[in-house]
């Protein structure tokens, strides 16, 4: 059994999902005799308050030349970036001659912006097919895993960056420790790292288990990342609550004592400790809601199959997977999943085989029901999908609870 992979002290198990494979291990008929799956069990350290999944697939098992999630796939992401990277931009913490870097840039999505305004940027992505639609784009990328040794080079290269910036990146880096170094040894004294993931809190408070998967091997709160970054001597001076992701939380740190700890930090540690996110026992209570969250979505997908009905899933994403597979949701039930990412397209979904489709294929064949995976999307998709419900089509969701939309 491994420990914390930040404090190394030994772990609370919060909850065990069973065997699952790659979030993003979308495969071909031909492909199915040699699937990867490991034991994906959620834990907890009460010295670093990480939670965190102790095994993960290695690094190159995810992220390779045929990753299939690409940022640019929603316009509202691409706005979401943007108003990113306006916000660092416009910030206070930019030198009249910056220097950005992001870490896992993907397809360029955020460092455009930069790169559009001639602004000094540099972005690190390991899935080689990301990277050169980024590289595409104009935008200046490395095509590798980022780490100290790396950050030494770059820093010989271009020297120290004004900010650092990741967005749905730092909670997918087992090694996150060496990140901190790196990033540490790559700020300018008056730098800022700002990253932003999906929160702990609005997994509890969702039931959003989905987003738990290999990719996500951390679920960070404002005391893991206070814990973790204080490590390296950087603190905590802001957080900025994000929509994305069904509920995402970006972090602000710099070098301790440079700026001012902002009230945001001190009111989001006292909302997390009201909420218990760093208490086991509230923890476990997390584990039942996901017990009966799993119970009450394959009771109505049952029930809704025995009197005929046609399910249909939308958005084939990572989250899904873990639903899938924790819930035993396969080709018997949900007839087909439809996504717009080309990639995924003709393949069967990882571990239960769900057919993924295109989006016409759901215009021609439309099911009595859709269940919304892409429900951190619902927003652009009901609007895309008008005729759809006007012609009756009934949507699922499972977040917060499990239930049909009137
Ligand atoms: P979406 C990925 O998670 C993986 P996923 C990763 N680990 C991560 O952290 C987050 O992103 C950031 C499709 N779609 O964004 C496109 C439609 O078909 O929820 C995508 O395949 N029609 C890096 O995969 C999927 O749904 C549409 O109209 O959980 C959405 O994936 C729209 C809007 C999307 O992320």
């Amino acid at each position: 059994m491994r420990n914390c992979r930040i404090s190394n002290e030994p772990t609370k198990s919060i909850i065990n999902f069973g065997r699952q494979p790659l979030g993003n291990g979308f495969l071909k008929e031909n492909e199915i005799n040699r699937e990867y799956f490991y034991d994906m069990s959620l834990e907890y350290s009460e010295k670093s308050m990480m939670v965190q999944l102790l095994n993960q697939p290695s690094p190159d098992k995810m992220f390779h030349e045929n990753y299939a999630f690409f940022s640019g796939t929603s316009q509202h992401m691409s706005e979401h970036f943007k108003s990113f990277a306006n916000s660092v931009i416009k910030g206070p913490y930019l030198s009249s001659k910056p220097f950005v870097i992001e870490l896992g840039c993907n397809d360029g999505i955020m460092l455009q912006n930069f790169d559009e305004i001639g602004i000094r940027h540099l972005g690190i992505e390991p899935s080689h097919n990301v990277a050169s639609v980024a590289a595409e784009k104009g935008v200046n990328v490395k095509t590798q895993f980022f780490s100290s040794q790396l950050a030494s080079s770059i820093l010989k290269e271009y020297g120290q960056a004004d900010a650092i910036l990741a967005a749905n990146v730092m909670c997918h880096i087992p090694g996150i420790r060496d990140i901190a170094k790196a990033v540490k040894v790559l700020l300018k004294p008056t730098g800022v790292l700002q990253f932003e993931d999906p929160y702990l809190g609005d997994v509890i408070k969702k039931t959003s288990y989905d987003q738990i998967y290999d990719e996500h091997v951390f679920l960070f709160s404002a005391h893991s990342v206070k814990f973790l970054f204080g490590l390296e001597d950087l603190e905590l001076i802001d957080v900025i609550p994000q929509s994305t992701h069904g509920g995402s939380m970006r972090y602000v740190l710099a070098t301790k004592g440079v700026y001012p700890v902002k009230e945001s930090v001190f009111e989001l540690l006292k909302e997390e400790e009201m909420l218990g996110l760093n208490s086991i026992e509230k923890l476990l209570n997390f584990a039942s809601n996901v017990e009966q969250s799993k119970l009450d979505l394959t009771t109505l997908l049952k029930s809704l199959k025995s009197k005929g009905k046609r399910i249909a899933g939308y958005g084939a994403t990572s989250k899904s997977t873990t639903i899938l597979n924790y819930c035993k949701i396969g080709p018997d039930l949900i007839d087909y999943i439809t996504d717009t990412t080309p990639l995924k397209q003709g393949k069967l979904t990882p571990g239960m085989h769900i057919p993924v489709v295109n989006h016409e294929h759901f215009l021609k064949n439309p099911p009595d029901y859709s269940f919304l995976f892409a429900w951190n999307h619902a927003e652009e998709i009901m609007s895309k999908e008008v005729e759809y419900t006007n012609s009756g089509g009934k949507w699922i969701v499972h977040v917060p609870k499990v239930k049909i939309l009137s």
